[in-house]
């Protein structure tokens, strides 16, 4: 072997160097390692959430236990895992790179973003050992605010500083896509991935700031006993799913972005085509932002809103549909007649594709007004997000990971076990949540411990089927350790990918380009 190749993973050697590291690839390597832990805690509590539901009545746990522990899965896999999962990751390591730059805009701060989400997660984790957080992750008030008790205030204060990671996390990706291109990089000729964390920051920067100040009033009432929610003191308690909701439907387009643009790539690239429609999809994806703020009184059809407005927001809500239904036919548009691998990577795009159109689709449903009476705060809502959310974001967070291993890394990543994790995870996935659909249908309620004998069975397929998604994830992890010890060397583009993260090394070179690239032509030249 040669001498060894200088990049920005040996650039500095020792732990305190990449805690004070200010280099985007290494932030978004920590970002993976801290995710990571949380959606493996977040796991854990969804496994025995399952395993408590697999008989009526008690199985395992007490109502209150079960309890908390939903509320601890729903909190740390929205707003830990999902919400910075891709953009923090994989936005951050690719990000420059696919513009020709040297960094993002403002490295310290975005090593800063990275703290602050530790110190929210530390703060939000202390709770765990306080016996009362119970109001599920979306703190409903007057729950929340006067009949629980205080652990939910350094929840949401965890919550609060969390939030504060995601706004500063677009701000930068804002500044660093509008100032950081290399020359000859015009916005339309982005990566679809940099223009969908392009939208996905907007909402970042827009949305979340509403959530922060919602959980400060919810911090003030309780701690301080001001009127605001509480109806006792003055206050509204539907006023507080208006605030909540106003940044949680942008919030699940935060989620659902960035992993579009991951499948944008993917499509491309396994297809080896010129993407079908650029410019429509990079276009959706700021309509997508853009209507997402306008949609969610969908969340509150049964709160006692007026009818003029569940009309509306009914209307507003099925918008969202055609610029969904746009990407996704200009994806399948793009392998048609491509010469399509079916690589692991390609195989989480399709499995995207097609869990999340049945989540769209059932989203209609829960979208029309008369229907979501019948199915509102029913189990058909869980699988409902489960499966944009889960089929969704996760399946293009594993493709992500297993496409971009190489750069990241300089190691292949098995094939084969990314395959094996894909099989247990997708399948898994349909035996999970597909019964929940019926089960919401036959009317078993939402956040339950427990429920009719009737419902067993079902339930039981669920569990059992959480046990497969299990499995998948952890034959997944083992493949990032196999791929670590045992991967073949990438070279510089293994999979013929055409974006400029492509044209350097792997591992790149500490501030990735030796000479700005200059950009003449669009950024999938396939032919
Ligand atoms: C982009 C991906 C999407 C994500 C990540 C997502 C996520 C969610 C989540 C988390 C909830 C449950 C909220 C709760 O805890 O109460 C929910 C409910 C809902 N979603 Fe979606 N959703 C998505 C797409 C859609 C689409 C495309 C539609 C309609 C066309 C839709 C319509 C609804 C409705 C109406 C509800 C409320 C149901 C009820 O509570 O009765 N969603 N969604
Ligand atoms: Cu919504």
């Amino acid at each position: 072997m040669a001498h060894e190749q200088h990049n920005y993973l040996n650039h500095q050697k020792g732990i305190w160097s990449w805690l004070t590291t200010l280099d985007h690839k290494r932030i978004g390597i920590m970002y993976f390692v801290a995710i990571m832990s949380f959606f493996f805690l977040g796991g854990v509590f969804a496994l025995l959430v399952r395993a408590e539901l697999f008989t009526p009545g008690k199985t395992l746990f007490s109502a209150d236990v079960y309890n908390r522990m939903m509320t601890y899965h729903g909190a740390i896999m929205v707003f830990m895992v999902i919400v910075p999962g891709i953009p923090a990751i994989f936005g951050n390591f690719v990000l420059p790179i696919m513009i020709g730059a040297k960094d993002v805009a403002f490295p310290r701060l975005n090593l800063m973003s990275w703290y602050m989400l530790m110190i929210g997660a530390m703060i939000t984790g202390s709770t765990l050992f306080m016996q009362n957080v119970d109001t599920g992750w979306t703190f409903y008030t007057p729950y929340s605010s006067i009949k629980t008790g205080m652990g939910v205030i350094p929840m949401v204060l965890g919550v609060f500083i969390i939030g504060f990671s995601s706004i500063l996390t677009g701000l930068n990706f804002i500044v660093t896509t509008h100032k950081l291109r290399a020359p000859g990089m015009t916005m339309n000729r982005i990566p679809l991935m940099v223009w969908a964390l392009y939208s996905t920051a907007i909402l970042q920067v827009l949305a979340t700031p509403v959530l922060a100040i919602t959980l400060l009033l919810l911090i003030a009432e309780k701690a301080l006993g001001v009127g605001i929610f509480d109806p006792q003191l003055g206050g509204d308690p539907v006023l507080f799913q208006h605030f909540f909701w106003f940044y949680s439907h942008p919030a699940v387009y935060i989620m659902i972005l960035p992993a579009m643009g991951v499948i944008s790539e993917l499509v491309a690239t396994y297809s080896r085509k010129v993407i079908f429609g650029y410019t429509a999809i990079a276009y959706s994806s700021l309509a997508i932002a853009g209507v997402s703020f306008l949609v969610w009184g969908h969340h509150m059809f049964v709160s006692g809103q007026s009818e003029f407005a569940g009309i509306l927001f009914s209307f507003i809500t099925m918008l969202v549909g055609v610029p969904t239904a746009i990407k996704l036919f200009n994806w399948i548009s793009t392998m048609y007649k491509g010469s399509i691998r079916l690589d692991a990577p390609m195989l989480f795009a399709i499995g995207f594709m097609f869990l999340f159109t049945i989540g769209g689709l059932t989203g209609v449903y829960l979208a029309s007004t008369g229907m979501d009476v019948h199915f509102h705060d029913t189990y058909f809502v869980v699988a409902h997000f489960h499966y944009v959310m889960v089929g969704g974001t996760l399946m293009a967070l594993m493709g992500a990971l297993i496409y971009w291993f190489p750069k990241v890394t300089g190691k292949i990543y098995s094939d084969l076990l990314g395959r094996i994790a894909w099989v247990f995870i997708f399948t898994g996935f349909n035996v999970t949540f597909f019964p929940q659909f019926i089960l919401g249908n036959m009317g078993m309620p939402r956040r339950y411990y427990d429920y009719l004998p009737t419902f067993t069975e079902l339930n039981q397929m669920s569990t059992f089927g959480s046990w497969l998604i299990g499995t998948g994830f952890l034959v997944g992890l083992f493949g990032v350790f196999h791929a670590l010890l045992k991967g073949k060397e990438a070279g510089n583009n293994p999979f013929g990918g055409k974006t400029l993260e492509w044209t350097i090394p792997s591992p790149p070179p500490h501030e990735n380009f030796d000479k700005t690239p200059v950009i003449s032509g669009g950024p999938y030249e396939y032919r």
